[in-house]
């Protein structure tokens, strides 16, 4: 009986030391209960195994999105990365051919997307998700852009998944900002959009070739991608264009293409006038570059907001698929 006492008084004191350690941490756990029907004290003690990672306040304070495209670019666009895409989908090609067709998605654009992403899961990230959710959700650096509370949410959405499929919550691992396995899916994603395409009754973006390709697939799918459809043309630009016409961090498409061509910006390849688009500007190292984006352009920036992370999985998309087709 004493045993146990002191065990729950230890229990007791941690939790309580746990509420200075991260500021929040009892209010998180008393939502979860409230509103998310989780066990209270499981999610306060799950906390309190969680670790402040400088390294990844650190990481947020300078995203390579902060880079002009000129230096963005060779991140992504290497030959090594071409190659590994073709082998990749040399390797994968009766997946990659099977969700492309169950999902109506480009089979290049699913290969580009992991390998940006992930290197072709060579690269899926050495954070415990846990640590990085709950460093990001506690103590947000001050960038001027609060994020606190997305990451709150995808903390929240770590414990749902967990729950509900059997995900070990202080086990997972994955990058800095918490996005797991081959195709890096923040919790919230891996809840809504992945699919278990194998059909062994459970999702697993980690070592699951199927349900990664197919969870990629389904994720463009649902945000709307048209197959066989363009993503982007360099955009011919008149002297007179209308430059507040150009997409700073929206890209839905909202003017047709008829409309842009008397605002001063024209694809350089024909589409019909009807269609609907938007404008990208990129800085190369001679200056700006303008581009007419499409639909699966705004879906690609579903996956990352940054046109620049848009524009790169589409030219090594491109690549990839003239690679595959040699
Ligand atoms: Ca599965």
């Amino acid at each position: 009986m004493k045993r146990i006492l002191t065990l729950a008084l230890v229990s007791i004191l941690s939790t309580s030391c746990l509420a200075q350690q991260h500021p929040g941490a009892e209010e998180f756990a008393a939502k979860a209960a409230a509103e998310y029907n989780l066990d209270q004290q499981e999610v306060l003690l799950m906390l309190e195994n969680a670790r402040f990672k400088q390294s990844i306040v650190d990481a947020i304070s300078r995203p390579a999105e902060g880079k002009p495209w000129y230096q963005y670019r060779p991140i992504f666009i290497t030959e090594k990365r071409i190659r590994g895409g073709v082998e990749f989908w040399r390797e994968n090609e009766e997946l990659i051919a099977l969700a492309s067709r169950k999902y109506g998605v480009d089979p290049q654009v699913i290969v580009a997307i992991i390998g940006v992403e992930t290197f072709y899961g060579s690269i899926t990230g050495g954070y415990r998700v846990l640590d990085a959710l709950a460093t990001l959700s506690f103590y947000y650096p001050d960038t001027g852009n609060d994020r606190s509370e997305f990451f709150s949410k995808e903390l929240m959405n770590l414990f749902v998944l967990s729950n509900e499929e059997g995900i070990p919550v202080d086990e997972v691992t994955g990058s800095y900002a918490g996005a797991m396995g081959l195709g890096q899916f923040m919790p919230s994603s891996y809840l809504e959009y992945a699919v278990d395409l194998d059909e062994d009754g459970r999702r697993d973006l980690w070592s699951s070739m199927p349900d990664v390709i197919g969870s990629v697939a389904n994720y463009l799918h649902r945000h709307g991608w048209e197959p066989d459809q363009p993503v982007t043309f360099p955009a011919r630009v008149a002297a007179n264009a209308n430059m507040e016409l150009v997409a700073k961090r929206d890209f839905k498409p909202k003017k047709t293409i008829a409309e842009l061509a008397q605002a001063g910006f024209s694809p350089s390849e024909p589409v019909n006038n009807e269609t609907p688009a938007a404008v990208a500007r990129l800085e190369e190292e001679d200056g700006d570059h303008y581009f007419v984006t499409f639909k699966n352009f705004y879906v690609i920036t579903r996956y990352n907001r940054s046109p620049l992370y848009a524009m790169a999985v589409y030219e090594l998309s491109e690549a990839i698929r003239h690679g595959f087709e040699q």
